[in-house]
């Protein structure tokens, strides 16, 4: 936790990023500040966690590279990818999406000084972009739904880099304007990079991303990330995917960070694939749904207070405060000791637009967001 000279918690306006506010929440029951998945295990996730044991003596016998390509067949196919990359070096599997991202960074720096990056984003990626030294230019949502990056802007980076569905938007690049990107990206030669660690949340993001950017002829990468699903207590998997002509060291910079990642947590991510595959993953679904409806009828009526994003399935929901500051509101409802997220730093190149939204997230027991819930409406009503 940051303290400043004296010992006391900073303030939170002076927290640096966004995973500090999460720092600060992650002792209370009512955290809903990380994106992380923290509700409690279904009776069939329960009953992978008993057959840990046996995963742990099937994971010392068997092969890796057989454990492994079976956990990332699992879950890439639960996600609608009929393709992926079938060579290990073009699907690397690493501690965290956040992993994957520092070596993809690392590579692409070898290779350009700039970067497009979707706006507004989680906060890490845009501080990881830059801790390699890359320039970043924002492209808003909507010119990425819309019309596309004009011609010139493109011509002057080395990589787009796109959250898909968006953290904290929830908004999902559809295949027609992925297959437009990827075609643009490669007329210009330019890397396309996608982070879809949200996907699993929404079947509009389960399409066949990889059969789209193989059939554009892009230089491509995909950061995939079992991370956001499951209560799995932070045991998951990034894996950095990419094209064959992707043209950067990434195995090579892998080599510098791992040798490879866990075949439990391999085999246990396989399971819980397989689990969600027959039926866990639609339960989630209405989980998380349950959940926002919660919360959006316990704001019902509230004055000044919006969603702006009314069809976003990820599992963090964002709402607009109207007139109040999310710092206020923010520590208005640490009182209640429960934790949210302001969103100026979700804003990375204009965060005064992230000052009157908060982010909460939904993948929690069903109590504490209703607890949570009711909190937030006594607060907005005071204030
Ligand atoms: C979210 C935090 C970092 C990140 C949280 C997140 N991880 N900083 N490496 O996983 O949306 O709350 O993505």
């Amino acid at each position: 936790m940051a303290m400043n000279q004296t010992g006391e918690v900073t303030a939170p306006a002076e927290l640096g990023n966004l995973t500090q506010f999460e720092y600060l929440a992650l002792g209370s029951p009512l955290n809903l500040a990380d994106g992380h998945a923290r509700q409690e295990l279904t009776p069939g996730q329960i009953r992978i966690v008993d057959e840990l044991p046996s995963l742990w003596a099937e994971s010392v016998k068997r092969p890796v590279e057989e454990v492994e390509a079976e956990a990332r067949r699992a879950y890439l196919e639960l996600l609608g990818q009929r393709r992926f990359p079938d060579v290990p070096e073009r699907l690397l599997s690493c501690y965290s999406s956040s992993v994957a991202m520092e070596i993809f960074a690392r590579s692409l720096a070898r290779t350009t000084d700039s970067i497009m990056l979707v706006h507004p984003t989680f906060d890490n990626i845009p501080d990881i972009l830059r801790g390699v030294g890359l320039r970043l230019e924002p492209v808003e949502e909507p010119v990425l739904h819309g019309a596309g990056i004009p011609d010139d802007r493109l011509r002057s980076v080395g990589c787009v880099f796109v959250t898909t569905p968006n953290n904290p938007t929830g908004r999902v690049l559809s295949r027609s304007a992925l297959r437009r990107l990827a075609a643009r990206c490669a007329e210009h030669d330019v890397v396309l990079t996608l982070d879809t660690s949200f996907r699993g949340f929404d079947t509009d993001a389960h399409y066949d991303h990889y059969e789209v950017l193989e059939a554009s002829g892009c230089r491509w990468v995909v950061i995939e990330d079992t991370g956001k699903l499951w209560p799995t207590l932070e045991l998951k998997i990034g894996w950095l995917a990419s094209s064959e002509n992707v043209g950067l060291p990434l195995a090579e910079v892998y080599s510098d960070i791992l040798l490879g990642v866990s075949p439990l947590v391999l085999s246990m991510v396989r399971r819980f694939a397989e689990e969600a595959a027959g039926g866990g993953l639609a339960d989630l679904h209405r989980f998380i749904a349950t959940n926002r409806a919660t919360l959006r009828e316990h704001l019902e009526g509230v004055p000044d207070v919006r969603f702006p994003y009314p069809s976003s399935r990820a599992s963090v929901e964002l709402i607009d405060l109207g007139q109040r500051t999310a710092l206020d509101v923010w520590t208005a409802l640490r009182r209640h000791n429960v934790y949210a997220l302001p969103c100026e730093k979700f804003h990375w190149a204009n965060p005064v637009e992230g000052s009157r939204r908060l982010r909460l997230a939904l993948s929690r027991p069903a109590s504490s967001v209703l607890t949570a819930a009711k909190a937030l409406r006594s607060v907005l009503l005071a204030g």
